[in-house]
């Protein structure tokens, strides 16, 4: 078999950079190591930055988003029992985000896919990738008993954090760059009406609580919890007791309560892997950084690597230039460490951190308080919300 981009992974980057790739006129074929039941499954982000929605327009994906998702102007901060409103649109001249879940914007690529009958290969196993150091770059893959190879002249590594391709790099090519935070977030999803037309981020003595949704009739809440925590032990009512304790009288008295649809309990890191490009294979998305939740900022992050990959590889076959394919790791980084500064700053500013002590909340309770009392701050916060421009 022989295609011109062999993607890895078949979330979010894959399947958007396959859809790009299309429109452009140039094949792609996407493996995938599950199934597209379980990848539709996994309920992860909610928060889409204008970038993002305009990169899905591009690739023709995005009328659904606009008639269901939820633009957002601004967000509440919870804290000293008190909320005070960040107003995003004001502060920024204009800028928005959407709510609309990963699952979604998953199902209307995986969509599009099947309609332009473009080829992927799910519960592809035991994927490897060979000799993107040459210009002729080789994947292998097992399905039904039997093992595949596919020629390529590049690779997409969209496979996550977990996945082959960075981890295929020799180790002195890459340097990695890590924190792991000493906490995780509990989700749970239910069909209730959120608490509030808008997010709630809470800072509370008992740890931080985030109140999102998906949609008018569908909420999405998390808790920090300690890394010992496991899902089983937390029964719904448990989270919900929680919940509200780290709540505001208002919002626990609006709180309308449910069955959970899903539980899940995420570990929260930053991480970023550099460079992004080894020869003729390139990482995009969670497979070269991850960014703990609290900014929103992975998928969107993903989306504007996505955007330059797709850029880099068009430029190749229609200009017959290198340039941007080598540029691309540079003008990513660039933009991902200014995601991982927020979102690591968010975090710290929003959690209880186990070892900072009394002195570590007063100090965050001083940084709040400036940042709702200082247009200077809130504007700082609200720029990077709805995403740095590219
Ligand atoms: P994904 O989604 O992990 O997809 C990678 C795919 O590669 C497959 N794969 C392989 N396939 C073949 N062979 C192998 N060897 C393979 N190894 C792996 C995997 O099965 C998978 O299907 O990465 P991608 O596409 O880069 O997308 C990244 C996003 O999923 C991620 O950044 C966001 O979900 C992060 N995130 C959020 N981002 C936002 O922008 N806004 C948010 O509000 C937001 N909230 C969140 C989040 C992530 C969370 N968790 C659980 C990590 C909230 C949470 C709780
Ligand atoms: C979500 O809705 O899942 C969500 C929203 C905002 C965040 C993180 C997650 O900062």
């Amino acid at each position: 078999m022989r295609t011109q981009v062999a993607i890895i992974g078949a979330g979010p980057s894959g399947l958007l950079l396959g859809q790009l790739l299309h429109k452009a006129g140039i094949d792609a074929i996407i493996l995938e190591r599950q199934t597209g039941e379980y990848v539709l499954g996994r309920i992860r982000a909610g928060i889409l930055e204008q970038v993002t929605i305009d990169l899905l327009d591009e690739a023709g994906v995005g009328t659904r988003m606009h008639k269901e998702g939820i633009p957002h102007h601004g967000f509440d901060m919870l804290f000293g029992g008190e909320r005070h409103r960040i107003d995003m649109t004001g502060l920024t001249g204009g800028k928005q985000v959407m709510v609309y879940g990963q699952t979604e914007l998953t199902r209307d690529l995986m969509d599009a896919r099947k309609t332009a009958n473009l080829p992927t290969v799910y519960e592809a196993g035991n994927v490897t990738v060979h000799d993107f150091d040459t210009l002729k770059p080789r994947v292998r893959y097992e399905k039904d008993g039997k093992t595949h190879e596919i020629e390529c002249d590049f690779i997409a590594g969209c496979d996550g954090f977990h996945g082959v391709c960075r981890a295929s790099v020799p180790r002195g090519a890459v340097t990695e760059y890590e924190k792991v935070y000493p906490f995780g977030w509990l989700g749970l999803l239910s069909d209730t009406p959120p608490v509030h037309e808008e997010l709630i981020y809470a800072n509370s003595t008992r740890g931080f609580s985030l109140c999102s949704m998906r949609s008018q009739t569908r909420s999405r809440y998390y808790l920090q919890v300690p890394l010992s925590d496991r899902v089983e032990d937390w029964s719904d009512e448990a989270f919900w007791q929680e919940l509200r304790l780290r709540l505001d009288p208002p919002a626990r008295e609006k709180l309308v309560t449910g069955p959970s649809l899903e539980k899940s309990i995420a570990p929260l890191r930053s991480f970023v892997a550099e460079p992004m490009r080894f020869g003729r294979m390139f990482l995009a998305g969670d497979a070269a950084h991850i960014v703990p939740p609290t900014g929103a900022k992975g998928l969107n992050l993903a989306a504007s690597d996505v955007k330059y990959l797709c850029g880099s590889i068009i430029e190749f076959y229609k200009e017959r230039s290198e340039a941007g394919i080598n540029h691309y790791s540079d003008r990513c980084l660039r933009r991902i460490w200014k995601g991982e500064r927020f979102s690591w700053w968010f975090t710290n500013l929003m959690h209880r951190f186990p070892n900072d002590g009394a002195i570590g909340q007063k100090l965050q309770e001083a940084e709040l308080e400036y940042l709702i009392g200082s247009k200077a701050a809130s504007t700082v916060m609200a720029e990077n919300y709805v995403g740095l421009p590219l």
